[in-house]
């Protein structure tokens, strides 16, 4: 069984296999999350992400955790809200599919996203949460996977009644 948790507070604290980063498709780094994880894990990560060519929207790849608490970083590019006519609730759905995948892929049994595309990208909350839920709640049911736990980690408090509300459904 997977366990679905929600976690208020920052990312870079988290006690998991693998972390996931709201990136950019660069995967060079940015502010936000992105921002804060590479602080945290130091410079050898943007070293690695010079390697991997970037990363089209919807989609995610991997690398350690340097001196992150936890052992991979999993680099998830949420879409840029346009309006949602641009496709971004398939891609919003899609980066934290493709998250979860290749988090099977390398053996992880927890795993913490943060609020995807829900900072500067401009995504609306409530209905990130929703899809990100849906997203969660839809591979559990189509994999049998061997992961224990998915935490939401909202930091601000608007994302964290959302959730709330959301994982008590
Ligand atoms: N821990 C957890 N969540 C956080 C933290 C943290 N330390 N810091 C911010 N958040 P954003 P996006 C929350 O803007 O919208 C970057 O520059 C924040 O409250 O980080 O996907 C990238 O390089 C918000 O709810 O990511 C990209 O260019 C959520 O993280 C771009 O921003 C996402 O906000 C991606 O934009």
């Amino acid at each position: 069984m997977t366990e679905l948790l929600l976690h208020k507070g920052d990312i870079t604290t988290m006690d998991v296999d693998a972390i996931v980063n709201a990136a950019n498709s660069s995967l060079l780094g940015g502010g936000g999350v992105d921002g804060a994880i590479h602080r945290a894990a130091g410079p050898h990560l943007r070293e690695e992400c010079v390697f991997l060519n970037g990363c089209k929207t919807g989609e995610a790849k991997i690398t350690q955790g340097y001196d992150l608490r936890t052992k991979y970083v999993i680099h998830a590019v949420g879409p840029v809200w346009h309006g949602g006519d641009s496709n971004e609730r398939q891609l919003l759905h899609n980066a934290y599919y493709n998250s979860m995948l290749l988090a099977v892929q390398n053996g992880i049994r927890t795993i913490a996203f943060p609020n995807i595309s829900t900072g500067v990208y401009h995504f609306p909350k409530a209905e990130a949460a929703a899809i990100a839920v849906a997203a969660i709640r839809d591979f559990i049911t189509q994999h049998h996977t061997k992961i224990d736990k998915v935490f939401f980690v909202c930091f601000d408090e608007e994302n964290y009644d959302i959730y709330q509300h959301i994982l008590a459904q």
